[in-house]
C-alpha cells in the first residue's frame, strides 16, 4: 500500500512549497481579473491590480469575498469559463434564498479527486478496500466527492447513498466495505440501527475506517465511535464552494492537511479580518490556487479553526487545520452568554449515560432566553427508575453549567425519541428567531 499518493507535492520542501505557491498566486489572480468581470469589477473597487501580488503576503493586499457575492450573482457571475467548458454543477442547499450554484472544468473535477485520492490514501485506503459512500448523491458534493477520490485510489466504491439504513447495514456486512464516508451523526445513528438488526459493526463486519465530516463534531463523539465500532474515525472537510470534501487528517488524526499548491490558507480575526498567531483560533480564509471554474479570491469560509505550519508527523509539509470547533454564524448568544453548539456535545458526550444524540431548544420567555437540552439515555446506562433519570438530568445541568456558566435545562427523553440524522444533522431549535 503505498504511503503517499503523490510523494514528490506531499513532503515538498517547505521553501519550495511556498514558492510554487507564489507562482500559482500570481497565475490565479491575472486569470480571474481577465476572466471574470465580477473579479475585476472587484479588484478595482479595491484599487488592486494582479500586478501588485507578487509574495504569499501580498494576498492580503486583495479583497474579501463572500457567500452572499455568490448568491448576488446567482446562478453563474462569478465563473470564469463559458458554459461549454462546464462538465458539472453542483448546489449547497442554502437554507435562505437562492442556492449556490458551483461549476467544474473537467480539469476541476479531476484536481478535486486527487485532492481527496491524496487525503485517503494517507489513512490507507487503497485497491484492496471497499469503500462505501454513503453520503447523498446529487446536488450535494459529499457523495459524488467521495466516489471519484476512490475510484482513483483503486478502491470498489459501494455508492449507497445516504438513507435506506438496514439494507446499508446489510450491505456493508455481506460486500465487506472496509471504509465509510458519511456525515458523524449518520453513522452514530448506524451503529445503534446496526445493532438493533443484530449486526455489531464490531464483530461482524470487516469495517476499519470511516471519514465523517460535513458538519461539526466533537472530539468526544470521535471518542464514542471508534469504541463503539472498532473503527478509526477521521476527519473530512471541504466545502461546496471549494469544490466539496477534499481534505483528510492522516493517520496521525492530528489536524487536516490542506494541499498547499490547491489551496491557500489564512486564519484570520472575523471581527478585524487581520491574521491570527499559527495556533490561535480564527476564521478559515481560502484562496483557490488551481481552480479553473470558480475560482476564490480570499472566500471567507466562516468555519473556526486554528493553523499549523509544522511538518506533520506523516512527513507532509503541507499546513493542517485543527478540527473546526464552529462557524462564525452559528454561535448563540444566550443571555449574553456565547454558545457553540459543538461544545455542548463535548460536555453531553463526556457524560457515559448519555445517549450519541441531543437537541438544544432555544425560546425566548418574555425578555429572557432560556435554553433546553434534550438527551436521551445511553442504551448501555439504560435504567427506568425515575429516580436514575432525575439524578442524570441533574448531573448533565451541572456540567453544563460549569462550562457554558449558564443555566441550562436539561430534559430525557425516551429512547428514540430525537430526530436521527442520515446526513447532516440539525442540532438547535432556535424559536426565537422564528
Ligand atoms: O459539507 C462538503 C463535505 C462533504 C465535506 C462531505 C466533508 C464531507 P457544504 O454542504 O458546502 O459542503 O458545507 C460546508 O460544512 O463550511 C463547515 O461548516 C461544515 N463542515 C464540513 N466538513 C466539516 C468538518 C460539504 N469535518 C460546511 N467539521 C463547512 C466541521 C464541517 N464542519
Amino acid at each position: 500500500m503505498p504511503e503517499y499518493w503523490d510523494p514528490e507535492i506531499e513532503t515538498m520542501p517547505v521553501a519550495e512549497l511556498r514558492k510554487l505557491q507564489e507562482a500559482k498566486l500570481r497565475e490565479i489572480v491575472h486569470y480571474v481579473y481577465e476572466n471574470s468581470p465580477f473579479y475585476r469589477n472587484r479588484f478595482d473597487e479595491h484599487g488592486v491590480s494582479p500586478d501588485d501580488i507578487r509574495t504569499l503576503e501580498d494576498v492580503r493586499k486583495l479583497p474579501f469575498t463572500f457567500k452572499q457575492d455568490l448568491r448576488d450573482t446567482y446562478p453563474t457571475g462569478m465563473f470564469c469559463v463559458p458554459n461549454s467548458k462546464l462538465v458539472r454543477f453542483h448546489a449547497s442547499s442554502g437554507t435562505s434564498g437562492k442556492p449556490t450554484v458551483v461549476g467544474y472544468t473537467e480539469k476541476d473535477i479531476d484536481n478535486w479527486a486527487e485532492s481527496l485520492a491524496r487525503a485517503l490514501t494517507s489513512i490507507g485506503v487503497g485497491k484492496e478496500d471497499v469503500l462505501q459512500v454513503s453520503y447523498g448523491y446529487g446536488l450535494f458534493t459529499g457523495g459524488l466527492g467521495a466516489h471519484y477520490a476512490a475510484e482513483k485510489v483503486g478502491a470498489t466504491v459501494l455508492p449507497t447513498s445516504s438513507g435506506n439504513t438496514e439494507k446499508q447495514i446489510e450491505l456493508m456486512k455481506d460486500l465487506g466495505s472496509t471504509v465509510i464516508a458519511c456525515t458523524p451523526s449518520y453513522f452514530a445513528y448506524m451503529i445503534e440501527a446496526a445493532r438493533e438488526q443484530g449486526v455489531s459493526i464490531k464483530d461482524d463486519t470487516k469495517m476499519k475506517a470511516g471519514v465523517f465530516g460535513a458538519e461539526p463534531w466533537s472530539p468526544e463523539l470521535r471518542e464514542r465511535i471508534e469504541k463503539e465500532s472498532g473503527i478509526k474515525a477521521y476527519d473530512i472537510y471541504g466545502t461546496s464552494e471549494m469544490s466539496g470534501p477534499l481534505f483528510t487528517e492522516c493517520r496521525e488524526q492530528r489536524g487536516i492537511h490542506i494541499w498547499a499548491d490547491m489551496y491557500l490558507v489564512e486564519i484570520l480575526d472575523p471581527e478585524t479580518g487581520e491574521p491570527v498567531p499559527d495556533g490561535e483560533t480564527g476564521e478559515l480564509v481560502i484562496t483557490t490556487l488551481a481552480k479553473e471554474a470558480l475560482p476564490l479570491i480570499r472566500y471567507r469560509v466562516k468555519d473556526l479553526t486554528r493553523k499549523t505550519e509544522e511538518t506533520c508527523k506523516c512527513g507532509r509539509t503541507h499546513p493542517r487545520i485543527m478540527r473546526i470547533t464552529g462557524r462564525t454564524d452559528d454561535m448563540l448568544i444566550i443571555r449574553g452568554i456565547n454558545v457553540f453548539p459543538g461544545q455542548v456535545e463535548s460536555v453531553l458526550l463526556k457524560i457515559p449515560e448519555v445517549g450519541n444524540h441531543f437537541m438544544m431548544i432555544v425560546d425566548r420567555v418574555g425578555e429572557l432566553d432560556t435554553i433546553k437540552v434534550q438527551i436521551e439515555m445511553h442504551e448501555s446506562a439504560f435504567s427506568d427508575r425515575m429516580s436514575d433519570m432525575m439524578s442524570l438530568e441533574k448531573k448533565v445541568a451541572g456540567a453544563l453549567k460549569s462550562v457554558l456558566n449558564l443555566a441550562v435545562r436539561v430534559e430525557l427523553v425516551e429512547h428514540g425519541s430525537l430526530p436521527r440524522s442520515m446526513g447532516k444533522s440539525k442540532k438547535v431549535i432556535d424559536n426565537r428567531k422564528l
